[in-house]
């Protein structure tokens, strides 16, 4: 059966900010108020999604939410007109504004999980939104996120669709940017590896001490079972505290993993060696490739700069494959060196690397694997699925068009305020909901 691995990429929202409101994403906190230009910023995503689709890969969007989200405002008391709304919000505590105001849906790696047909009991797709629940600004996400994943993958025979988790710590789930699946052919009946960085319900297991684990284990352990996966398709595995307390807020900072092959940091995981040897022994005859980014080759501290491990790794064919990573890739020297490295050594399938520049999502903390999620799925699966957003040369020039009419080339802090700005970005969505006919999905709309 033909099959394959779909990448969604989040277009960047018209309010694309710097708020600094993710405590423990460096990125996100030494750029706070400096002034962003979503304008550029949506332009570099949409850059890179059409060098990927030209290349032969399947691309599609996931579209921008409703920002500011005035409905969130309403729950928190605020009322009044629209602009009177924020007004208030914006004397009172300007800081819930620019929350409201975040365009972080981008980062579609935590829009949820997916599990591909060829794991689940039920042979269908299942979808799981995130509840992001670590921060606010984040937590708001997953109403529209499932009301959009819907609206795309409707047909119930082939997907199926759970509400996010309960939305407390506990329970704290940040999507696909903690999970991995391997398997030989997309097709076939893989391994999901779940990465956590809290035992949330046993308070002596190991922890960060400096910044929030977002992911628990016992989020994983309920995906796993509302997506019916069974024993033999789930790992388990604890992210090393310490790369948490540097900056290492999901999983996706410092491992990726593509069909059978892992590239991963020494200091990823807690217990490396059990990890490596539950992958192989439940992937069967499915050689497991795992190429290891030595400390004292690349500190943990030069990939977090760097973000080297935020990278897609793409097949280029059945035995070799490319990793697009960021430009700061090529700004931080052991990193720099590594990847060349990498890439003259035969022992090992990746032969290629390809750099873009997306740094108005990276100061934000957001890389290309940030900008994706993924979906493997068969031809029929494909076919089944909502077209209109699926990355065409057609719909390209499109959304490049619909950006430069809509959005603006620069936004601080002070602009949230503006009620002009809600307007213009709910003209845009409205618009865009139309572009692609995915149907109304936005408050605002509904
Ligand atoms: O959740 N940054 C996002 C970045 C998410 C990156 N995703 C993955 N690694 N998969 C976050 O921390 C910053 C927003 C601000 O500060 O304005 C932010 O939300």
């Amino acid at each position: 059966m033909n099959a394959f691995e779909m990448n969604l990429d989040g277009l960047v929202g018209p309010t694309h900010n710097y708020a600094g409101l993710s405590y423990g994403n460096i990125a996100s906190l030494s750029n706070e108020s400096e002034a962003s230009n979503p304008k550029e910023a949506a332009k570099q995503g949409l850059k890179k999604m059409k060098a990927l689709a030209d290349m032969g890969f399947r691309q599609g969007i996931l579209l921008p939410h409703e920002r500011p989200a005035i409905w969130a405002l309403r729950e928190l008391g605020f009322t009044g007109s629209d602009a009177e709304v924020l007004a208030k919000v914006a004397k009172q505590n300007p800081a819930i504004l620019s929350a409201v105001s975040s365009a972080s849906c981008m980062w579609t790696a935590n829009a949820g999980t997916i599990s591909p047909s060829g794991d689940t009991a039920d042979g269908r797709v299942h979808f799981t939104a995130a509840n992001l629940n670590a921060k606010f600004h984040r937590s708001i996400e997953h109403p529209t996120t499932t009301r959009m994943l819907k609206a795309i993958f409707g047909d119930e025979r082939h997907f199926s669709h759970h509400n996010a988790l309960p939305a407390v710590s506990f329970f704290g789930d940040e999507g696909a940017a903690n999970h991995t699946r391997f398997c030989g052919d997309y097709a076939s009946k893989g391994v999901e590896l779940f990465v956590y960085g809290q035992e949330a319900f046993n308070q002596n297991a190991p922890r960060p001490t400096i910044f929030p684990a977002r992911q628990s284990l016992e989020a994983s352990q309920a995906i796993a079972r509302l997506h019916g996966l069974g024993e033999r398709e789930t790992v388990f595995a604890l992210q090393k505290p310490e790369t948490i307390d540097a900056g290492v807020f999901h999983n996706d900072v410092i491992a990726v993993g593509n069909r059978n092959v892992l590239f991963y940091h020494q200091k990823a995981f807690a217990e490396t060696q059990a990890v490596l040897i539950e992958l192989q022994d439940k992937l069967g005859e499915v050689p497991l490739i795992a190429v290891k980014v030595p400390t004292d080759e690349v500190s943990v501290q030069d990939a977090v700069r760097s973000y080297l491990f935020n990278s897609q790794l793409l097949n280029l064919d059945d035995d070799t494959m490319m990793l697009v990573v960021p430009g700061e890739c090529r700004e931080v020297e052991s990193v720099s060196h590594f990847l060349d490295r990498l890439i003259e050594d035969s022992s090992n399938p990746i032969n290629r690397v390809e750099v873009f520049d997306l740094k108005q999502s990276m100061r934000n903390g957001g890389g290309p694997a940030c900008l994706r999620l993924r979906v493997a799925l068969t031809e029929t699966e494909y076919q089944a699925m909502h077209q209109g957003v699926i990355l065409t040369d057609d719909l390209f020039s499109r959304l490049n068009d619909w950006v430069d009419r809509h959005y603006r080339d620069s936004l601080a802090q002070a602009d949230l305020a503006d009620p002009q700005l809600l307007i213009e970005s709910r003209q845009a969505l409205d618009e865009l909901t139309r572009l692609t006919g995915v149907g109304d999905i936005y408050p605002f709309q509904l």
